[in-house]
Order: C-alpha cells, then sequence, then structure tokens
C-alpha cells in the first residue's frame, strides 16, 4: 500500500499535478487520463478497499519513470528530474527490482531521432499498452476459458484491431477504448518491467503482445492475484505464467500424466462396475485431481517436504486414497463388503476414513509420510483440524518454517463458499502461533453443490473469494486441460515453498453422475446433464490429442487402461478373502510406541514434591531475572507479590494450581500448549503467563518457559476471534503426540457453541468412529453469577448428553473402577472446585495410560475467591484428584444424625458452605461435591449415600432445572443409590451384582428388584439389541415417578465374576449392558433442589440472579 499511497499523494499535490499534466502536454486523451488517475486516486485514498487497476497504472507509470530516471536522469521531463532529485519521491520497499528486459523510453527509438524526446501520441500509446497488459493481468481472468462443459465460456469476437480475443470490457474496461487500429500491429512497444510475456525480448509488435496476454491470461488457466499486496509476490505470479513456453512438457511428462489420470479414471470405473448401486462420491468430471494431488507432492518433496497432511470431503477420496496415497487396494475394496470390525469402535463410512501411509515417491525419489484427516460429514469441518495436526507436526520436527511438513485442503466448490470455517481457518494461516507456513488448497470444482446451482448458493463471482482476504492467489484452471492443470499445481507447490504462503487451486470440472451415484441429476439440472451426456471424458480427450501429436499409440493408452483393471481385479479377488474390518487400518495418527508394553489400567500418581511446588511457584511469582530494566505494571507487581506470598505460605489459587499442573508437567518433558481468545492474561485478568514491558514493545516475559533448562517448550497464545477454527486446531495438534497436554480456553464457556460441530463430530466421537484418541482439554468459564443470559453458562448439560456411560449400569467395584470407567468412557466431563483438583487433573490428562478429551467447567468469580484456595499438601506425594470431596466438617463426624445431604458441582459449593454456617446447620447439613461428573462416581455417590444413611439427599446445582447436570445426574444417582443396597457383600465378596438385581435390608425404605434372569451374558451380547429387546419379556412401566423408579437389566441380572470383568469392560460399544426396565419402587431417592426450567441459560438481570439464588439457598438449607 505504500507503494500506491506515494503514487496518489504525489498525483494530488497541486504541484505534482501540473508537472504531472504539463508533461503530458495537454493532449486530450492525456487529460482524460490525468482526469481518471486523479479520481481514482480520491477514491482510493478514501478507501481503503482500492480498486487495483486504477492505482496500479498510476504506480507503475510513475515506478516506470522512476527506474528510468535511476538509469538515466535524462531520459525523463525535467520536473521529474528535479522531483526524483529532490529526494521527495521515495523508492517503496517492495519496487520491483530493475528486470533486464527493461530500456529506458529515451533509449528507444520511436521512429525520430534516438536523442528526440518522445511525442506525446507515443507516450499515449505507450502508456495505453501498459493499462491494457496490466488489464489482462488483473481481470483476464474473468474471460477464461475454464468451464470444460463451454456453458460459462464466453466466444472469442473479432475485435476493431482485427483480433479475435475473449477479453471484453469486463477485462479491458475503460481501455477497450484505447485499442489501436490493424494498421499498428506491427508497431514495436516497449515492455514494461511488470510483465514477463517478452521473455528476453525488451519490446515486441503489438500484435504479439495483445495475442500473448490473450493466450496467458484468457486460455485455459485464470489467474488471479493482482489483488496482493507485494509487488515481489506478483512478480513472481506474472514470471511464471508470462514466460513464453512454461507451458510445454516432454513426452515423459505427458505420458506420466496420462498414466495418471488412466489410474484415477480406471478406479471409478472399476468400483461402478463392481458395486454400482453403492454410493462413493465418484470423482468423474475431475479425475484430473488424482494427477493433480500427485504432480503437488512431487514438486513439494523435490523442494524438500517429507510429509503431507491432507484434508478433504467425500468427493473423490476413495480415489485419493488408493491412487496419491496408494493404500491397498484390498482394504478400500473390503470397506464395501459390509464385514463387522475386527476391534473396538463404532466405525464410519468408507468415504470418512482416514489413512496413514509411509511410502517412497517414486518419481522423486524420496520416503514421503501421507495422511489424509478421517472426517465428517460435516463439510470443511476438518479443515483447521488438518492445520493443527499440521502445525503440531511441524512443531515435533523443529520445522519451523515449514519446510518438511505441509498441509493441503481439498475443498468442494459449495463448501469452500459457503462454510464459515473456511475464513475461520484461512484467517489461521499467518498468525505466529497457528500458521503451517501455507496452504495448499485445492478445489474440486464441478460447478454445482448437491443440487444448487453455483448462481444460488454464492454471492460472490467465484467459490474460491474467500482466498483473496489472506491474500492468496487463485489459480482457476480448466480441468479438462491436463496440462494447464499439472502447470499450475508445480507454480502452487513452487510457490508455498518460496512464500510460505496459501494459494489455491480452483479445479474446474464436472459431476458426471448425480450427487451419488444413485442419484439423478436430470431432475434438478437437465441441460448441463444433456451436456455431460454428450461430453467425452478427460482421458479421452488427453489421450486422442496425445496420439494426434504422436507422444503415444491408441494401443498404449488401451494397455495402460487394461494394466490398471488387472490390478483392480487382483486386489479385488484379495479383498473377498477378508471376513473383517479393522479400523486401526484407517488410523489417521498411530502412536505408535505409545500404547506399547503399558498396563491400560494404571495411572501414574498426579502428586508431586513438595520442593518442586515451591520451585514453579517461586519462578512463577518473580519478575523477569533482568527486573531492573524490564518494566512491569504495577497493579501485576501486586499480582507477583501476592503469588510469593501464598508460596511462602504454601498455599495456590487457581492460577497457581494451574501454573503448577503446567510447570510441573514442563519439567517431565511434557510439551503444553494453552490457546484461546485473550489466554495469556486470562479473560478474567488471573493468569497473566506473558508479562508486558511497559516501555518497549513486544518485550515480553513468560515465566512458564523458564522453570528449569531443560524442560519441554511451554506454548500460550491469544488466538483470532474464533471458536470454531481454533478448537478444531487445537484438536487436531491433541492427535499428533500423546505426550502433551494441549489445551483451548474459551473466552465464556457459552462461546464453544459456535464450534458445536468440533465438539460433536471430533472431540466427543473421534475415538469411536475413528479409533484415534486425544487427551485435548476444553476449558469453559462457567458460572451463575448475574451477568446476563449470556457469559454464564457453559453448557454442561450438552457434553453430559453425549457421554457414553450408562445411566442405567453400575461397573463392577473394584481398585480399578476409576480408570475402567474412564477407559471405557468417550470423555470426561469436571467441575472442580480447588486449584488442587485442578491440578491433579490436568496432570491426570497425561498420567492416563490413554487419552480422553477433558471437559473442564472451570470458575470466573471464584478464581479470587479467599476460600478457592489449596494447601502444597493437596499437590504433593501422595495427594490425587478427588472425584467427590465429601464434607470434612461436622456433619462428618456424626455421619448418622445428619438430616440432609446436599450433593452438587461447582462454585455453588462456596454459596452452600456460607448459607449453611448462616443458619448454623454444619451438623445436620452435609455438603458433597461432585468434582468429576462424568463418568459418574457411582462407586463414591454409593458410599457417601450409606455414610449418611438418614438423610434425605438432594442435588442441587446454580443452573436452572433443565440445564446443568440434573438430567445427568439423576438416573445416575437412582442406579448409584439402588446399587447401594448391595453392600452388605454378604457371601459375594467377590462378585457383582450387574445393576439392581439384589434385594438386600440395609435401607429398610427399598423395595425389592426384580432379576429377569434370561440367557447367560454371551449368548446375549452375541444378538443384536433388538431382537434382544423383543426376546426379553420385560416391558417398560412407569409409573411417572422418575424418583422411586429402578431398573433391571434387560440382559439379565448376572453376576460379573472381577476376573472376567474386563468382558463387559470391553462391551462394544453401541450395545447397551442395561437397556433397561423401570420398576416402581419405594426407596431412598434422590431430589432437585433449586431454580426452574428456563428457555434461557441465565437470568437476564442481576436482580432476578440474586433473588432466585436465594430461594435455590433457602430451598437446599430447609432440613
Ligand atoms: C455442513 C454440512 N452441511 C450440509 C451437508 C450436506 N451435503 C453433503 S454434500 C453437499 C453438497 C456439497 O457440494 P460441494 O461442496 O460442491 O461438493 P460436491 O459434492 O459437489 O463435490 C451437501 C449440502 C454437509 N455434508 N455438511
Ligand atoms: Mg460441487
Amino acid at each position: 500500500m505504500h507503494r500506491a499511497h506515494t503514487a496518489f499523494s504525489l498525483a494530488l499535490s497541486p504541484m505534482a499535478h501540473k508537472n504531472f499534466a504539463t508533461w503530458l502536454l495537454n493532449s486530450s486523451s492525456s487529460q482524460k487520463l490525468v482526469k481518471a488517475t486523479a479520481a481514482a486516486a480520491v477514491r482510493t485514498y478514501n478507501s481503503a478497499a482500492a480498486e487495483p487497476f486504477a492505482n496500479g497504472s498510476t504506480a507503475t507509470y510513475v515506478e516506470e519513470m522512476y527506474n528510468s530516471w535511476l538509469r538515466d536522469p535524462s531520459s525523463v521531463h525535467t520536473s521529474w528530474d528535479a522531483y526524483f532529485r529532490s529526494n521527495t519521491y521515495m523508492s517503496p520497499p517492495n519496487l520491483a527490482p530493475v528486470q533486464a528486459n527493461t530500456m529506458p523510453l529515451s533509449a528507444f527509438n520511436f521512429g525520430g531521432a534516438a536523442s528526440a524526446a518522445p511525442d506525446s501520441k507515443t507516450i499515449d500509446d505507450h502508456l495505453a499498452v501498459q493499462a491494457i497488459i496490466r488489464s489482462y493481468q488483473s481481470r483476464g481472468h474473468l474471460a477464461s476459458d475454464l468451464d470444460p462443459l463451454g456453458i460459462l465460456t464466453r466466444e472469442k469476437t473479432v475485435c476493431k484491431d482485427g483480433l479475435a480475443r475473449r477479453a471484453n470490457e469486463d477485462v479491458l474496461r475503460q481501455h477497450s477504448g484505447f485499442l489501436f487500429g490493424e494498421q499498428d500491429m506491427e508497431r514495436q512497444f516497449k515492455l514494461p518491467s511488470t510483465t514477463f510475456i517478452g521473455g528476453d525480448e525488451a519490446s515486441l509488435p503489438l500484435k504479439e503482445i495483445l495475442n500473448r496476454l490473450e493466450n496467458v491470461y484468457c486460455n485455459k488457466i485464470g489467474v488471479e492475484f493482482m489483488f496482493i499486496n507485494s509487488l515481489e509476490q506478483c512478480n513472481w505470479i506474472r514470471k511464471r505464467f508470462e514466460t513464453p513456453g512454461v507451458l510445454s512438457f516432454t513426452p515423459e511428462e505427458k505420458r506420466l500424466i496420462l498414466a495418471r489420470l488412466t489410474r484415477a479414471t480406471g478406479f471409478e470405473a472399476f468400483l461402478a462396475k463392481k458395486y454400482s448401486s453403492e454410493k462413493r462420491f465418484g470423482l468423474e468430471g475431475c479425475e484430473i485431481m488424482i494427477p493433480a494431488l500427485k504432480e503437488i507432492i512431487d514438486v513439494s518433496t523435490e523442494l524438500g517436504v517429507e510429509s503431507v497432511i491432507m484434508g478433504m470431503p467425500h468427493r473423490g477420496r476413495l480415489n485419493t486414497l488408493a491412487n496419491v496415497c496408494r493404500k491397498p487396494l484390498n482394504q478400500i475394496f473390503t470397506q464395501f463388503a459390509g464385514l463387522e470390525a475386527a476391534d473396538d469402535g463404532s466405525g464410519d463410512v468408507k468415504y470418512h476414513l482416514g489413512t496413514y501411509i509411509e511410502r517412497l515417491n517414486r518419481v522423486t525419489n524420496k520416503n514421503i509420510r501421507l495422511a489424509v484427516v478421517a472426517n465428517p460429514s460435516h463439510l470443511e469441518a476438518v479443515d483447521p483440524v488438518v492445520q493443527g495436526k499440521t502445525r503440531a507436526e511441524q512443531f515435533y520436527r523443529g520445522d519451523q518454517e515449514g519446510k518438511k511438513v505441509m498441509s493441503i485442503l481439498i475443498h468442494g466448490d459449495a463448501a469452500y463458499c459457503g462454510q464459515g470455517v473456511v475464513y475461520e481457518t484461512m484467517h489461521l494461516s499467518d498468525l505466529p502461533d497457528y500458521t503451517t507456513h501455507g496452504t495448499i488448497h485445492v478445489v474440486a470444482n464441478n460447478q454445482i453443490g448437491f443440487t444448487t446451482d453455483p448462481r444460488f448458493s454464492r454471492s460472490s463471482p467465484y467459490c474460491t473469494d474467500v482466498a483473496r482476504v489472506v491474500n492468496a492467489p487463485i489459480f482457476h484452471v480448466n480441468a479438462d486441460d491436463p496440462e494447464a492443470v499439472m502447470h499450475v499445481c508445480k507454480v502452487a507447490a513452487e510457490w508455498r515453498a518460496t512464500f510460505h504462503k496459501d494459494c489455491v487451486i480452483d479445479l474446474v470440472g464436472y459431476r458426471r453422475n448425480g450427487h451419488n451415484e444413485i442419484d439423478e441429476p436430470m431432475f434438478t439440472q437437465p441441460l448441463m446433464y444433456q451436456k455431460i451426456r454428450k461430453h467425452k471424458n478427460c482421458l479421452d480427450l488427453y489421450a486422442d490429442k496425445l496420439i494426434a501429436e504422436g507422444t503415444v499409440t491408441g494401443e498404449e493408452v488401451k494397455s495402460v487402461a487394461a494394466k490398471y483393471e488387472n490390478i483392480c481385479e487382483e486386489a479385488f479377488a484379495l479383498a473377498k478373502t477378508e471376513t473383517h474390518v479393522k479400523y486401526k487400518d484407517w488410523l489417521d495418527s498411530p502412536w505408535s510406541g505409545f500404547f506399547e508394553g503399558k498396563d491400560p489400567l494404571k495411572v501414574a500418581p498426579t502428586g508431586i514434591k513438595e520442593e518442586t511446588l515451591i520451585h514453579i511457584g517461586n519462578r512463577f511469582s518473580s519478575p523477569p531475572p533482568n527486573a531492573a530494566e524490564f518494566v512491569i505494571h504495577k497493579g501485576l507487581m501486586r499480582v507477583l507479590a501476592a503469588r510469593k506470598a501464598m508460596v511462602d505460605d504454601k498455599m495456590a489459587d487457581w492460577a497457581l494450581g494451574e501454573a503448577m499442573a503446567f510447570g510441573s508437567l514442563l519439567k517431565e518433558g511434557i510439551h503444553v500448549r494453552l490457546s484461546g481468545q485473550d489466554v495469556e492474561r486470562g479473560t478474567f485478568s488471573h493468569r497473566h503467563h506473558v508479562l508486558h514491558h511497559q516501555l518497549v514493545d513486544k518485550a515480553t516475559y513468560n515465566a512458564l518457559q523458564h522453570m528449569y533448562p531443560d524442560q519441554a517448550p511451554y506454548s500460550v497464545s491469544n488466538s483470532s476471534l474464533s471458536e470454531y477454527a481454533v478448537l478444531g486446531f487445537e484438536h487436531g495438534y491433541s492427535m499428533t503426540n500423546p505426550n502433551a497436554l494441549v489445551l483451548w480456553e474459551a473466552q465464556f464457556g457459552d462461546f464453544s457453541n459456535t464450534a458445536q460441530s468440533i465438539i460433536d463430530q471430533f472431540i466427543s466421537s473421534g475415538q469411536s468412529k475413528w479409533v484415534r484418541q486425544s487427551g485435548l482439554v476444553m476449558l469453559l468459564p462457567h458460572g451463575m453469577e448475574g451477568m446476563g443470559p449470556e457469559h454464564s453458562s457453559c453448557r454442561v448439560e450438552r457434553f453430559l448428553l453425549m457421554s457414553s456411560d450408562d445411566p442405567d449400569y453400575f461397573p463392577p467395584e473394584s481398585d480399578e473402577f476409576a480408570i475402567r470407567q474412564l477407559h471405557d468412557i468417550n470423555w470426561i466431563v469436571a467441575n472442580c472446585t480447588t486449584p488442587a483438583n485442578l491440578f491433579h487433573i490436568l496432570r491426570r490428562q497425561v498420567a492416563l495410560p490413554f487419552r480422553k478429551p477433558l471437559i473442564l467447567c472451570t470458575p470466573k468469580s471464584l478464581l479470587r475467591h479467599p476460600e478457592a484456595k489449596s494447601p502444597f499438601s493437596e499437590m504433593s506425594e501422595g495427594s490425587e484428584f478427588l472425584r467427590i470431596i465429601p464434607d470434612r466438617g461436622p456433619a462428618a463426624e456424626n455421619p448418622s444424625s445428619v438430616k440432609k445431604v446436599v450433593f452438587c458441582t461447582g462454585r455453588v459449593y462456596y454459596d452452600l458452605t456460607k448459607a449453611r454456617a448462616e443458619k448454623q446447620l454444619e451438623k445436620d447439613i452435609a455438603i458433597v461435591r461432585v468434582e468429576q461428573i462424568s463418568p459418574f462416581p457411582f462407586d463414591l455417590v454409593k458410599e457417601q449415600a450409606n455414610l449418611y444413611k438418614n438423610a434425605e439427599l438432594v442435588w442441587t446445582q446454580e443452573e436452572h432445572k433443565n440445564q446443568g447436570c440434573w438430567s445427568y445426574v439423576q438416573p445416575r444417582f437412582l442406579t448409584a443409590l439402588n446399587h447401594s443396597r448391595d453392600v452388605s457383600q454378604s457371601d459375594e465378596q467377590s462378585t457383582f451384582s450387574n445393576t439392581t438385581t439384589t434385594t438386600d435390608n440395609t435401607n429398610t425404605n427399598q423395595a425389592s428388584n426384580i432379576d429377569t434372569d434370561t440367557d447367560s451374558d454371551s449368548e446375549q451380547k452375541s444378538k443384536p439389541w433388538l431382537s434382544r429387546m423383543f426376546a426379553s419379556n420385560n416391558k417398560i412401566e412407569n409409573d411417572n415417578d422418575n424418583d422411586a423408579t429402578t431398573t433391571v437389566n434387560a440382559i439379565g441380572h448376572k453376576h460379573f465374576d472381577l476376573k472376567n470383568a474386563r468382558h463387559d469392560f470391553n462391551r462394544p460399544a453401541g450395545i447397551a449392558a442395561a437397556p433397561g426396565v423401570r420398576i416402581a419402587k419405594t426407596g431412598r431417592k434422590i431430589s432437585y433442589v433449586g431454580r426452574a426450567c428456563s428457555a434461557s441459560t441465565a437470568t437476564g438481570s442481576k436482580a432476578q440472579h440474586i433473588r432466585e439464588l436465594n430461594a435455590l439457598l433457602n430451598d437446599a438449607m430447609s432440613t
């Protein structure tokens, strides 16, 4: 912008304006140009949306003169000479270096004496040619021949200069009026430094200039790049497309393209033949995408890339796995056979599965790793995940510039422009802590989205316009021209390797079939499909071309196709011998070595040495080592001093508890990465991990990066204001290496709902669908504090609804109860009330022998609550995470006389204890905190219920009744309470009753249960759940009193033998252990105390909040 700005300031100043006009000798056309330029200058000056041509021409013009003047001061008018001599003109930083093919105007023979000044017409004509060149560069793509079906293609028309061209007013705008006559066609024109069409020539006949421009910019490639702010980058692109001969290929290269295209086409044809009624989302109409991806990978490998991570939707996915990744074909074909899986998990449809392959690239003879990340139906959701995974791989390899690891994202045209996450992801592309140093985006643009035409699916001219916001060049290319496509791919790979920035390849093709293979496209796109039916496929077109030019023979073409078909047939035969599919074959992020040799039920201790706590505490509370020079804000000095005082007292608040967890993991070599909006300071100003020098810009200090000399790296980074992309990114980051703690923090918990598909499709279900684990932590500030309808609840109920533990199933009790539950569940949901528990649960993420996502409700005002502190003793060796924090006061000393037990979770605990103290009810009411909500601590709830055997049990929560944990905990309390009656442990010390199958006498209030003794477990489990349900005699009874119901296992009662407990522990996913029949009974129950149901996530006003909270506390404390 600096460049344009300089030029416009000059054009606008009265003096400069005069000089400018004088120099143009007042010719009428020149005056028009002056006016137009000045007007454009005003527009541009006033508006950030610069019009590229107008500012460009002025700037180019001044720049041209400046370049001429540099070489020969006499080549410009004396007024310009004076101006440049005065040093007023600043050469912009990105001014193009003087090109080899430029020469001063003065040195140019315009037909007169060499030394004579050019006349005004000559200058005007040169300016017009420059303007036309620039028009083609800026807008030639608008007239390029991109559509293989020709529906949108503009035919060439013969213009007044006698040349046939596609470029019309859209491209040339006002300059179409400047077009020359036929008599000018042989005139020689000097080429400006901003074009490369001349090759080594400094000038060309006008006809040649125009034809070359038309050929470069309005043919099968449409290059969109002139919006890029860097002149260097613009010139780089111009050179790659304008230099004569760039599109020539050797016969070997052509044969390689043909062979690859044959495979891509043959693969779809083979699937169509063998599985004609199966959905495969074939690539027909855009098969060139396969050779295109291979070309990108070949060139990138040649330039140093060793690992490519890809994200892509359904279209052509199987083809990519087969022909780009070279996943064994038999594994792919097995997916069509509907076989049972040999391993755990629910699986996914074949066109969603991921893969990871290491292989030799035969073209470059280098080893390469290719990963295609498993993705859900939700289009584009995988984009940020791929970016996060790529970033992590770069990080672990020390690849700071992205030279070794790169990502490729493949998009559908409708999804690329329609889905907001694309924009959010592209905005991460240049952020220091999120960049992957350039992604190549490939749009498989079949000019349709399901049944919707582009004119109804986007308001932008191209589906790729979103990329303009990050200055990514966009290469549109006709997918029926394989050589044009390969050229574009080569340029894209070189662009990435040179500038490490995103770029886009828009492969404009068509879709030969319906959306999937069983869809009828003629319903909705009749005319388009009439054309498609008549259109030859790309392979045939290209083969014809190569045969015609003599590069290959018809026999060769046939034999290449036949050879590939044979390969497919052999793999097909092999696939038939398979009896099972293995999900593990489709894992995109294998963690080799992580699981091996580990006891899957052993969790490492999370308590640490007190001296480590003190060391971390001291470091964390100290100013930078060079404190004398590093000026810290006074408020922060106070924060540090308060931290120091706490450390001296061996106490930790929330920020310290978190820092202790991070610091100790870093010490143990575990990389910690915390990301999210404003996380460096913390939304509530409690964290302050990055201290800013008050006088020096960008001078910062991060104590956690300086805990120990050999510690692992710590990264904390404020993110862009996105939840969807950033959460997806961190999820992807967490997939790469299990030995890391990756955390994403929402500004307020409820904002996580804009990332819902990352939560639903990846975090909650990733392991089940794709056998992929992640230990990602979501920190969700949560708490009803009268702040208005939003900013309060993190909607914990939504996470709980997706927790996979069975409400009606009390797992076998043993020492391994907690770890088995963790192993079985899809994720952990917790709400900790003490810094020590926060410390332990964070460390437990890494101490576990497997990885589970952790959804953590975190406090807001509680961050500073004087009671929400923990002594070091609760974090030191021997201490551990407490799933439940029992009452430790007078109530616990005499439990049998306690009248009421209030179970709760989160910050309401502190309100409850205060209210209880005010009412002096410490002996009568016990308050029990459920810190780990899911998996539900059945065993500990049972223990508490048994402890307070005469007490009424209530659950209270700060959220409304239809929100918070109530719906989740209620049935689980029932299961725990019902089960609590069989703890007499009579003669069954080593056996366990499955759910509610025995009667007991510990609580006389409880009625007996029904024990439906049916088939053996193993028999039952072998039947599909539906037939089991109907086979059972159990029927559902509901007396509308849920509080007094219990559940009987429809599978049957069966006792659990601890030795065989693992059998149940490995219960097939999706098959409920206890589908459940509800039998009414009286007995201990859990009642709800708290706010009524509400449509809003919080109370609207502070006053209402206080009123409701008081009512809640009153109810909870009534005995
Ligand atoms: C987020 C989301 N919304 C809707 C859909 C349903 N859907 C599946 S494919 C499709 C059309 C996609 O068109 P395009 O991106 O052009 O890809 P193509 O199928 O044409 O290759 C739609 C709407 C989806 N999968 N994901
Ligand atoms: Mg499409």
